[in-house]
Parts: structure tokens; sequence; C-alpha cells
């Protein structure tokens, strides 16, 4: 007997969800905010993906970018921490249940200002998580300073000058060993959702720095972290098709030397159609040449920067139980009567 089965309606996912089951409560960010394009596309990425929300914890510090978690996923697990100390809470979850996809929104001062410290150590330790940086140059929350990756002169909407030097959290990234690091705009919704779905597929942490424009305190035209500014200086790395493990790879025959596929470690696969540049995104030190020229030359490149899907995220370093450690039985957590007693007499 033939077993045929039924097509998937259109609008549901392979789990059946719609894309309203990851959507959470309005937002009450300021219309036109780049924070909300953001997440329309985690959103997206997370329905096309199949994740089930339940499966997910989202994780944020304070800040407007950091308020974001509640416009997206609204039955994943949530933390809102307090300012710049996301990763560590994160970190938390993460070794708690392994089993939980983690992402975490922050903006550019809560990662990069207040947050530093703990960011380079998320790196360091390549915790498995989406870390998205909503960078818009400034703290939006707080009324509109510059942050650390406010671009050398440029100008407040007062026509205050910023005369310091920008942070590059790409660089920063990839230097402290972060092995996917990827830079997009809001304004750039394809590219984002495929980024943001490599991401998902990659084990350990996964940094997007996404440009984010602030409307209210960064949108005018002195600004460098403007839609304007972003739209005429984007410089594509890569037209970037992702293709996830649950579907066929396409058998469409490129010319040789025009694509560059990676396999991610779940059999994903991310397809990189060259531009003009000659670019290795799996090559840490031309990626970091390539971030460091393009700062020279104040150009904003986006797409894959660096990517190694081989590498041991910190849960597989930890060698923890498959299990995950919150849902362990205390007849496992707790040594027998006897070995306690045992350990006590060796201190008589
Ligand atoms: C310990 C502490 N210091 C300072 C503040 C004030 N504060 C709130 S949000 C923020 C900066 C937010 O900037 P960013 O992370 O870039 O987020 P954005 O609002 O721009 O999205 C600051 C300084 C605070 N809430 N807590
Ligand atoms: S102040 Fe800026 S960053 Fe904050 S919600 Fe408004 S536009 Fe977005
Ligand atoms: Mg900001």
């Amino acid at each position: 007997m033939s077993s045929t089965t039924a097509p998937r309606p259109k609008n549901l996912n392979r789990l059946g969800l719609a894309m309203a089951d990851y959507k959470g409560a309005p937002s009450t960010l300021c219309s036109g905010c780049g924070h909300d394009a953001v997440t329309s596309q985690i959103i997206k990425a997370f329905y096309e993906m199949g994740v089930h929300p339940s499966q997910v914890a989202k994780m944020s510090g304070i800040g407007c970018s950091s308020k974001s978690p509640a416009y997206f996923l609204s039955t994943a697990f949530g933390f809102n921490g307090v300012h710049g100390r996301m990763p560590s809470t994160a970190t938390g979850a993460v070794l708690a249940n392994r089993q939980l996809l983690c992402i975490g929104v922050s903006g550019d001062g809560d990662t990069v200002a207040i947050g530093m410290g703990q960011f380079c150590h998320l790196l360091r330790r390549n915790v498995p998580m989406i870390y998205v940086i909503e960078n818009n140059g400034v703290y939006g929350l707080t009324k509109g300073q510059f942050s650390p990756t406010a671009d050398l002169g440029t100008q407040q909407k007062s026509g205050i000058v910023n005369d310091l030097p920008a942070m590059d959290v790409c660089s920063l990234g990839i230097e402290l060993g972060c092995n996917y690091v990827a830079r997009s705009f809001a304004g750039d919704p394809k590219q984002l959702v495929a980024l943001l779905k490599g991401a998902i597929s990659h084990k350990g942490t996964a940094l997007l720095d996404v440009i984010s424009p602030c409307v209210t305190f960064n949108n005018h035209d002195a600004s460098m972290k403007s839609y304007k500014w972003a739209k005429d200086h984007e410089e594509l790395l890569h037209q970037i098709d992702f293709i996830p493990h649950f579907e066929p790879i396409q058998s469409v025959d490129y010319a040789e030397g025009q694509v560059i596929d990676v396999e991610m470690r779940d059999g994903s696969h991310i397809r990189l159609h060259k531009t003009d540049r000659t670019f290795n995104p799996t090559n840490k030190q031309e990626a970091l040449r390539l971030l460091h020229e393009s700062r020279e030359s104040n150009e904003f490149l986006t797409g894959l920067l660096y990517v190694n899907p081989q590498s041991k995220d910190f849960v597989e370093l930890l060698d923890l139980v498959d299990e995950p450690l919150a849902l362990l039985p205390e007849n496992k957590l707790r040594p027998k009567r006897e070995v306690l007693d045992e350990i006590m007499r060796e201190f008589l």
C-alpha cells in the first residue's frame, strides 16, 4: 500500500507553525527605528528555519535594542538582565540547559561600553549563542550620546563632533576567537535573514554586527550610522544564500571560482556568490586585513567576514553531559550517603 504525504499548507513551516507564532508584543520603539527591522528578520529566520519558540532562550541587557526580545517569539524563555551583563546570564542559561537555542540582542553601548569585559569573555569561551549587536553608534535610550562605535568625525544633531576613533566589534570578535562573524544592515533584509539562518546553524558564538539606525538621535546628514549613509556606502562582500539541512541543495552549476560553499556542522550550507572582491571568509588573517583596510578607507562592508564551522563550543570544551543540567534528577546530582561519609572520614 503506498502512503502519500499531504502537502504542507503554504503559510506553515516544517513544524506546522505560522509566522504569527514567532511574533511578540507590539513594539514600543520609535516608528522607523532600525531595531524593529532587525526584529522582523529574526522572526522570519526562526520561522523559516522551523525552530520551535519553546526551545529558544532570548537574552538582553538594557537599551532600546535590549527591549527587542519582547517583540519576537513571545512563547520563548527570556531574561532581560542588567546593563552590559547579558553575556553572564546567557552563559548561565546555556550551561543550565544546553538544548536551548540562545539568542542575545544587545546594543553598541550595552556591548562595548559598560559590557566590554563580559563580551570579551563570552567570545573567548565560545558560548553557543547568537549575539546580535543592534549598532546605532549612540546610547539611544538615554538620548543619543556617542557610544564607542561612533565613527571618528561623525556629528550629533547639536553639532558636537566625535573626536575618538570607533571600536570595530567585528575585528575584536575575530581576535577574541569568535568563529562566526558577520556585519549587516537593518535596511538589507535579504542579507540579514541569510546571516541569521547561518548563525542559527552555527555551533558556538555567532556574532552579528547590524548597523541599525536610531531615527530619533542619529539619522541626520552628518551621521555615519544613518539609513542614508549606510545605503550610500554599503559594499556587499558577496551575495548570500542559505540552504538549511532539511532542504535539498540546488544542483545549479556555477562557474569555477564564482561560489564559496561553507558546510555547517548540522549539514546546512552557506553559499557565497562572489562580487568584484576576491575574499575567502574561512581565512582569519584575510578577514582582519580586509576589516583594517575598510576602516582606513571609510568603507561599510557587509557580509560573512569570518567562519570556522569546525570549532568546539563551550559546552563541548567543558564536556558537559548531554542531558540538560537543569533537568538532572537528584539521584544523579547528589553523591550517595556512603560516598559522602567516606569523604568525611578522609578529613579525620
Ligand atoms: C548600570 C547602568 N548604567 C547606565 C545606565 C543608563 N543606560 C541605559 S541604556 C544605556 C545605553 C544604551 O545604549 P545601547 O546599548 O547602544 O542601546 P540603544 O538604546 O542605542 O539601542 C545607558 C547608558 C543603566 N541603565 N544602568
Ligand atoms: S531612541 Fe533611537 S534607538 Fe531608541 S527606539 Fe527611538 S529610534 Fe530606536
Ligand atoms: Mg546604541
